[in-house]
């Protein structure tokens, strides 16, 4: 399928869209949906569902982001996706690194520094008062479901932001210089090590939210953002439970790659691919995601500039749409959320094929991605 065709201008859709995303490009693709789906027609109206947070028709898009990579830093619980998400959506987020807030200081970490403090990872003094009040209500008993949804609705998102745990998971990075905490290899030593391998602790006690398992069940497509497989996707599918939402759910699934060229977009995907022994390309990402979770990805969408790895790709079983993956700016974002729904509406009747008697194949599989 091209993509010059596809969704040409309004977003012909009325059902709810889910994502699942992890850091800076899932959270752009995650915008591009969002502002799709802001002309597309009202779904529904509310339900008696208490997990359901849709009261006036308007709320189309739920977006479950990654929490795998949620730290405690000063006291503070740091939950970096999620906020990428939140901040982006509500048109807050600095665009040169993709997190954080735009014009924001830094007056509290130069004081730590003046106090003799290693300050690795940079808490602007915006993005302090999100932590603060983060950790003040989740010591105060709320869930992590609860305090995103409140700071979405505070920002003004008219979308739903969702983790897909309220239990704390952490990715540990495996190197030759042993077991990483997954900011220590992200931000503090810059992923200069190879991965060799990668495990989420505390995944065995997360359960899904009802919230997270409602959304996933009403979707009428299920997208998977541009995010790192090993680190950012597969903390998401590793909830018990998720995978086996995803596969009752009546809605296609469709993945977009993150690599473009052999190249990721943002961060280690690339590296990880070569030192965990998968090819590095559009390919391998989808061989990876077909060799994983068998039966639960219908579509697969590539750049143009990685068409000619379009018939492998389609003979692991995945319908694929070609087309500009990269998104330069908000324009390119809201293009490719275009196609890709639109893609994911073509793939609607295989979609129901396929998740008749869903259950079976692959089930959950939790634990290591690799
Ligand atoms: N990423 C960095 O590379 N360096 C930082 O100092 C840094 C600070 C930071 C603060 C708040 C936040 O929400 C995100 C932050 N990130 C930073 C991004 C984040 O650690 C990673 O992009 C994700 O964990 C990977 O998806």
């Amino acid at each position: 399928m091209s993509g010059a065709n596809a969704a040409q201008g309004k977003t012909a859709t009325n059902q709810e869209i889910v994502a699942l995303a992890g850091g800076v490009g899932g959270a752009r693709l995650a915008h591009g949906l969002y502002l799709a789906l802001a002309d597309a027609p009202a779904v529904g109206g509310a339900t008696n569902d208490p997990t359901d947070q849709q009261t006036d028709g308007q709320l189309r898009l739920t977006v479950i982001s990654n929490t795998a990579d949620d730290f405690d830093l000063y006291g503070l619980r740091i939950c970096p996706d999620a906020d990428t998400v939140l901040y982006t959506l509500a048109g807050l987020a600095n665009e040169a690194t993709g997190w954080g807030i735009t014009g924001d200081t830094f007056t509290t970490l130069d004081q730590f520094a003046r106090l003799g403090e290693d300050a690795w990872f940079w808490l602007g003094d915006r993005d302090l008062a999100t932590h603060i009040l983060r950790t003040q209500r989740l010591r105060a008993g709320a869930s992590l479901t609860e305090v995103m949804r409140g700071f979405g609705q505070a920002l003004g998102v008219r979308a739903d932001l969702l983790p897909m745990s309220d239990d704390p998971v952490a990715t540990r990075i495996q190197t030759v210089d042993g077991e990483l905490a997954f900011q220590e290899y992200f931000v503090r030593r810059q992923q200069a090590d190879a991965v060799l391998g990668v495990r989420f602790a505390g995944i065995e006690q997360a359960r899904l939210p009802a919230a997270t398992r409602a959304a996933i069940l009403r979707a009428g497509a299920i997208i998977f953002c541009p995010s790192n497989p090993f680190v950012s996707v597969a903390p998401i599918l590793a909830v018990a439970g998720m995978q086996t939402a995803l596969r009752a759910a009546a809605a296609p699934v469709v993945a977009v790659s993150p690599i473009v060229g052999g190249q990721a977009l943002k961060g280690p995907a690339a590296a990880m691919l070569a030192s965990l022994g998968h090819e590095v390309s559009a390919y391998g990402v989808a061989a990876l995601y077909v060799a994983r979770y068998p039966g639960l990805i219908h579509g697969f969408v590539l750049d143009q500039a990685d068409e000619a790895l379009a018939p492998r790709i389609a003979a692991l079983g995945l319908r694929t749409l070609v087309t500009g993956a990269i998104m330069r700016d908000t324009a390119a974002r809201e293009r490719l959320a275009r196609e890709t729904l639109a893609f994911a509406q073509s793939l609607q009747a295989q979609a129901a094929a396929t998740k008749v008697g869903a259950e079976a194949p692959g089930a959950e599989r939790p634990g290591s991605p690799l």
